[in-house]
């Protein structure tokens, strides 16, 4: 660990003192904080809910609080405001984008559905809620196969935008799939040489990954998992040591939750720079302003909600 990276004794105080004035402004003003698995885990910590985009959507549509602040990147802030219209959804960190989410475009999509004419639609949840709102149904990496499987065996099906999670999926499902050449940065940076290496260090650990990784990364994996389903898998599992590929912040919650097994990262480059965004100071901030509020156009909101709420009835 390098100097840099410890924290100060000061510094934790500072993190409490603010931890305890979010959770008292969030009781005060009757907010549910939303937090997903790959913020920080000084974020985490103040959530009433951690979990992966599907989680939180269903929390966000079951939600009786007053407002929802929503600790993740856009496409999530905006996709709990699609669920929950005329109450407001704070998202903290305004930069905070999703370059997977930025690598379709609806004029693109129009064009491929143009050709395709009878091809059902189906975007991952990481996408704008204008391209959701081109979409017939969303899924996440949680119930993409099993969103891929309720579509009737006849109909062609288009997958955007992550091409690797698109190609996991079809093969789980067994259907074919046209593809959308989109990936995500963070989880295709985890390479082959990685998981060598990392195996080589821990020769004991179990591999599960995300399906968001290559295909070849997937292939030598024990378990290609959400980051929901990474829980679940190694909760029941026997082994006492894993390598996880994904998105590092979710070692926090793993390591939280199984405290009597051992997590390592398969590469600590695996780090979303938009995920890392949100601080503490910028959630009290959000919470005291109440600001900034997500918003979506209503036409726009309205059709992509009906993509939504069909992702979020899959699986239940
Ligand atoms: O669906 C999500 O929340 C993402 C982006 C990954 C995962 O598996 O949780």
């Amino acid at each position: 660990m390098k100097q840099a990276d410890r924290q100060k004794p000061g510094d934790c105080l500072r993190l409490a003192n603010l931890q305890r004035q979010i959770r008292h402004l969030a009781k005060e003003k009757e907010a549910l904080i939303l937090v997903h698995n790959y913020q920080r885990p000084e974020i985490q910590d103040v959530a009433d809910l951690v979990g992966d985009s599907l989680a939180l959507a269903r929390a966000a549509a079951k939600a009786k609080a007053r407002m929802i602040v929503f600790c993740g990147v856009h496409f999530m802030a905006e996709t709990a405001a699609i669920l929950v219209p005329g109450r407001p959804v704070i998202a903290p960190e305004p930069e905070a984008a999703c370059s997977l989410a930025d690598m379709v475009d609806v004029e693109g999509l129009l064009t491929l559905k143009a050709g395709l004419p009878d091809a059902v639609v189906v975007s991952y949840v990481n996408t704008t809620a204008a391209v959701k709102a081109e979409s017939d149904i969303c899924c996440t990496s949680g119930n993409a196969a099993e969103v891929l499987a309720s579509i009737p065996q006849d109909k062609k099906i288009i997958f955007t935008p992550d091409r690797n999670l698109a190609l996991w999926a079809a093969r789980r499902a067994g259907r074919e799939v046209i593809v959308w050449p989109g990936f995500c940065p963070t989880h295709e940076a985890i390479t082959l040489d990685d998981v060598r290496a990392a195996k080589a260090a821990y020769p004991e650990a179990k591999l599960v990954v995300h399906p968001e990784c290559s295909l070849e990364v997937a292939e030598v994996a024990d378990a290609v998992e959400s980051t929901e389903g990474m829980v679940r898998f190694c909760r029941t599992d026997e082994a006492e040591t894993y390598l996880i590929g994904t998105e590092v912040g979710m070692l926090y919650r793993l390591q939280k939750e199984l405290p009597h097994k051992r997590f390592y990262a398969v590469t600590g480059h695996a780090v979303c720079p938009f995920m890392k965004l949100t601080t503490l100071d910028k959630v009290l901030e959000a919470l005291k302003e109440e600001s900034p509020v997500v918003s979506v156009e209503p036409e726009i909101g309205a059709r992509a909600l009906r993509a939504v709420e069909r992702m979020i009835e899959v699986g239940k």
